[in-house]
C-alpha cells in the first residue's frame, strides 16, 4: 500500500514536471515565431529541354533543367530562404539528395553544417562533383552498387552539384548557419522557431541571385516577409 502510494507521489510529481517543461513550449514556441517568406518572380519560366543519348534506360531520352520555376501565382520555387543569425533553431536532421532519373532530387536543399547524404538509386555509375570553396571539393565516382554516399559540409556556403558522367545534372546544396528553408512552387519557404527580435532574412537563387531584408520576429506569432526576384 505504502509502495503505491510512493509510485503514484511519483508519478504526480514527474507529470507536473512533464507539463511545467512542455507548457511554455506550446505558448510560445521556445521564445520563437515563424517567418513566412514569399518569393515571387516577374517573368516567363526558364526550362531548358535537351536530348540524351546516354544511359537512356534510366535517363529518358530527353531531359529538362528546371532553371527559373514559376508556379501559381508567380511563386518562385528552389529559392533558398534563410535566417542566418538564428540561433537555437531545430536540430539538423540529416540531409538526402537521391539521383534519380539522372537528376538530383531535390534540385535545390538547404541543410545545417554537417552530414550530406548522397543516395543513387538510379542503379547506374554517377560521379559526384562539387564546387565548394569553404568545404573540401568532392570528386567522386558513386557506382552503382553504392547505393549512398556520406560527406562532410561544415561550413556555411552554397554548393553547386555536377555529374562528370551526366553531364546535364545540375543541384544545389545550401549549407545554413542558421535556420533554412527552400520555396516551394507557390513561392513559399517557412521558417519555424526563429528566436524573436530582430533577424535578417535572405533568399537565394541559382541564377537571379541574393537579397536580404530585416524583419521583426515576435514570439508564438508568423511573421510574413516579401521578396521579388527580377530576370536579369
Ligand atoms: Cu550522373
Amino acid at each position: 500500500m505504502r509502495k503505491t502510494f510512493v509510485a503514484l507521489t511519483a508519478m504526480a510529481l514527474v507529470g507536473s514536471a512533464a507539463m511545467f517543461v512542455i507548457g511554455p513550449r506550446l505558448a510560445g514556441a521556445q521564445g520563437g515565431g515563424t517567418v513566412e517568406v514569399e518569393v515571387k518572380y516577374n517573368g516567363a519560366p526558364v526550362v531548358e529541354k535537351l536530348k540524351v543519348n546516354k544511359d537512356t534506360e534510366k535517363c529518358g531520352t530527353e531531359t529538362t533543367i528546371e532553371k527559373v520555376v514559376v508556379g501559381s501565382n508567380k511563386g518562385l520555387a528552389n529559392v533558398v530562404a534563410s535566417a542566418p543569425n538564428a540561433k537555437g533553431g531545430p536540430a539538423a536532421k540529416k540531409v538526402v539528395v537521391d539521383q534519380h532519373g539522372c537528376k538530383f532530387v531535390p534540385h535545390v536543399s538547404v541543410m545545417a553544417p554537417g552530414e550530406l547524404e548522397l543516395k543513387n538509386s538510379d542503379d547506374i555509375l554517377h560521379n559526384i562533383h562539387t564546387y565548394s570553396t569553404a568545404n573540401p571539393a568532392i570528386n567522386k565516382a558513386q557506382p552503382k552498387f553504392k547505393k549512398t554516399m556520406t560527406e562532410k559540409f561544415e561550413k556555411p556556403e552554397v554548393i553547386k552539384l555536377t555529374c562528370d558522367v551526366h553531364s546535364w545534372m545540375l543541384g544545389w546544396v545550401a549549407v545554413v548557419p542558421g535556420i533554412g528553408a527552400v520555396t516551394d512552387t507557390n513561392g513559399v519557404a517557412k521558417l519555424e522557431n526563429v528566436p524573436a527580435g530582430k533577424q535578417k532574412i535572405e533568399v537565394w537563387h541559382e541564377t537571379l541571385g541574393k537579397q536580404d531584408k530585416e524583419v521583426d520576429v515576435k514570439a508564438g506569432q508568423t511573421t510574413k516577409v516579401s521578396f521579388e526576384m527580377k530576370g536579369k
